[in-house]
């Protein structure tokens, strides 16, 4: 695995929909991009911080200036016996895994084209297709919510997420339970309560969701298992996992029966595979969770889905959903709840690199 020159591409695109979540409002992308040039091939990879810090503390001006500065010096020039030892040269700096994990999932997808294999089969999955839900951000009221649940079950999405926070919970849920009495719904706080909600969350209980996702503050683990032992309804932890280690001690202390993996906030597609593996020896679901990614980031997320304790829907919709025109070529369309894994070496994935042209505001190349 040699890596002899990186580009790294900032694009922005507009969003289809406006999400409204806990956190604020959003209407666009700002997408870096780094791709890995090897033996004559590409692998390529999304960043998914934002350009403020409001899921985590990651932002992308503080992950351009670290792989300028520091994480891509250590790559560029040499060669690795694979993509995990790529990532032992990174693995002495702290935190900052979504800017790692841009590196170490470039390095995945250049080492799954150099041996011609797809990247799910690399990571050890065998899906040829993988089930998918929708995550639906705050609606004006509850008959818009309603009536944008009704647009995507008839899509055949195998799950519904609605965003909640502090006086918009009980009453969306409740809309949507009583016109729809039989999907796979759950709700995703994004961290916006706290204990003292408690009376706010167990109303939930009544409403048969799969899951709670992330009630409680961003770095906790100890509240959430204080919360768990109040409700019934299973906590899904997001936010607050970031490496297989937190998900050990997570589902050790019971802070949640279910983990949301999304690649690149644990570090890469080899963390992701060892949350995979803990939740699975405790017997807990895990499903990919999604950061309203262009096709690069999606495609990574199918792959990962191909493993087997993926074992709940995840929220790797359609590309079309998101974007008028994505970034690669391949279109990325899931029918009837299924997401096929994109075929072909690597990602199965190319960037539209002439659109690309012309929607990226930063496009350099770094050598050693
Ligand atoms: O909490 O899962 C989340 C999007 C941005 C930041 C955080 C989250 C989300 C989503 C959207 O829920 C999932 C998607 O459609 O990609
Ligand atoms: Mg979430």
């Amino acid at each position: 695995l040699r890596i002899e020159a990186a580009e790294l591409i900032v694009a922005r695109l507009p969003l289809k929909f406006r999400f409204e979540t806990s956190f604020g409002v959003q209407t666009e992308k700002v997408i870096p991009l780094l791709v890995l040039h090897g033996d004559g091939l590409q692998g390529v990879s999304e960043g998914t911080m934002e350009f403020a810090p409001m899921y985590r503390e990651e932002t992308i001006a503080g992950a351009l200036n670290l792989l300028r500065e520091v994480f891509l010096p250590r790559v560029l020039g040499r060669t690795f016996a694979n993509p995990e030892a790529l990532n032992d040269a990174l693995g002495t700096f702290r935190g900052n895994r979504m800017a790692r994990a841009m590196v170490e999932m470039a390095a995945w997808d250049l080492w799954a084209r150099q041996l011609d294999v797809p990247l799910g089969t690399l990571l050890g999955g065998r899906r040829t297709e993988v089930e998918v839900g929708v995550s639906l951000g705050i609606q004006p009221d509850a008959a818009a919510t309603v009536d944008v649940v009704r647009r995507h079950v008839e899509q055949g999405y195998r799950r519904i997420k609605l965003k909640i926070k502090p006086g918009w919970d009980v009453q969306p849920v409740r809309a949507v339970r009583e016109a729809f009495p039989d999907i796979r719904l759950t709700v995703d706080a994004n961290s916006a309560y706290t204990l003292a909600d408690t009376a706010r969350l167990r109303a939930l209980d009544d409403f048969d969701l799969t899951y709670i996702e992330q009630p409680l503050a961003w770095d906790d683990l100890v509240d959430h298992a204080e919360l768990q032992r109040r409700l019934r309804t299973p906590l899904c932890l997001d936010e607050s996992v970031t490496s297989a280690q937190d998900a050990r001690k997570g589902l050790a202390l019971g802070a949640g029966g279910v983990i949301n993996v999304k690649v690149a906030r644990v570090g890469g597609h080899a963390e992701a595979r060892r949350v995979h593996d803990v939740a699975q020896a405790f017997g807990a679901p895990v499903w990919c969770g999604g950061m309203l990614e262009s096709g690069i980031g999606r495609a990574h997320n199918i792959h990962l889905s191909t493993l087997p304790n993926f074992a709940l829907p995840g929220d790797t919709s359609s590309a079309s959903r998101y974007w008028q025109t994505d970034l690669i070529h391949e279109p990325l369309e899931a029918a009837g709840g299924l997401m096929p894994v994109p075929a072909g070496a690597g990602t199965g994935v190319t960037l539209n690199r002439e659109f690309l042209a012309g929607v990226a505001e930063l496009h350099e190349e770094r050598r050693d």
